[in-house]
């Protein structure tokens, strides 16, 4: 038995402060166009896949901001990706910041849709994990203000059904992250996919500069093994506004081997021909959960946000 589904890895080169949504949105386009002429069925684009990445400048007033969120999805420049989608029959995962108001109050998210082959959205990620920090640190290179920009996602980690499997998202640093995989895997995702913008430079801790690509496919080929799934990780990369970001977007099978993976740092389409039914070879034998998961001995993984050591 297979069930085929074949993905595409839609890497973005640098996007500019002044470029604008509609600019990339063409790229966005483009890179569609190349995948449905290889057959792809599905596309996975970045995190923040619309905008340059605004979190790296300070602002006093979230209000100053808020120019970098969409507050409807689609919208009059992403109408065009929803369009492509439908006319060539390839549906895709998009990253991009959410402003919505709910109860009389503005949110704020970094957020991924899966749009499918029809043009209609069918699910909705918030991200989880946020990384950096809430107040200006000159002393930084460049800032990392995701927990200034953005509220902890509220949708928790949801599996979607979809191009006749079920989809998970998530978003960046979710990935370092091994309960990300696990509660999605616990919904039967079959594929993960993720959209990421990984600075080369760590400022608190440079000494792993040198790790980033390491890091990057070490949790993802750990997650897609130890949960039996497709992992599509998706980079914006290369030299933007001063900073340099991880290439390497890639496709893990779940026996965890990278099967595909970018080799430039620019606009990049990477594809690959996969059988979900390839989880089965994980998840009926080596992590078959039902059969070998001891759940009342890892209690402590909601019970607490720190560690308790020993008394
Ligand atoms: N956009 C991200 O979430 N970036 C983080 C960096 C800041 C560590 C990441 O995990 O790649």
């Amino acid at each position: 038995m297979t069930r085929m589904l074949t993905i595409g890895a839609a890497q973005l080169g640098p996007i500019a402060r002044t470029e604008s949504r509609a600019s990339a949105v063409a790229r966005m386009i483009a890179l569609l166009e190349k995948a449905a002429a290889r057959g792809c069925r599905l596309v996975v684009f970045p995190e923040l896949a619309l905008t340059t990445f605004f979190p790296r400048w300070y602002e006093a007033e979230l209000s100053a901001v808020d120019g970098w969120y969409e507050a409807e999805m689609p919208n009059a420049d992403t109408q065009p990706l929803f369009d492509a989608a439908k006319r060539l029959g390839v549906g895709f995962y998009l990253g991009y910041a959410e402003l919505t108001v709910e109860d009389g109050a503005t949110h704020r998210y970094n957020t991924a849709i899966l749009v499918d082959e029809t043009g209609a959205i069918i699910g909705k990620y918030r991200k989880v994990h946020l990384p950096g920090h809430r107040e200006d640190e000159p002393w930084r290179a460049f800032q990392h203000l995701e927990k200034r920009y953005f509220e902890t996602g509220n949708l928790g980690f949801g599996a979607f059904k979809g191009f006749d499997g079920v989809m998970g998202m998530a978003l960046c640093n979710d990935r370092r992250w091994p309960e990300t995989y696990r509660v999605l895997a616990l919904q039967g995702a079959e594929v993960m996919m993720l959209g990421y913008n990984t600075p080369m430079h760590y400022p608190p801790v440079p000494q792993h500069d040198h790790l980033q690509g390491f890091h990057n496919h070490l949790c993802m080929q750990a997650g897609a093994y130890q949960n039996g799934m497709w992992v599509v990780a998706v980079a914006k990369a290369g030299y933007e506004e001063g900073c340099e970001l991880l290439g390497q977007s890639c496709i893990i099978a779940p026996t965890g081997e990278i099967v595909a993976m970018a080799g430039s740092q620019g606009d990049e389409l990477i594809t690959y021909d996969c059988d979900l039914d390839r989880t089965k070879e994980i998840k009926e034998h080596i992590f078959n959960f039902a059969l070998h998961r001891e759940p009342e001995a890892y209690r402590l993984i909601t019970a607490t946000k720190g560690p308790i050591p020993p008394a």
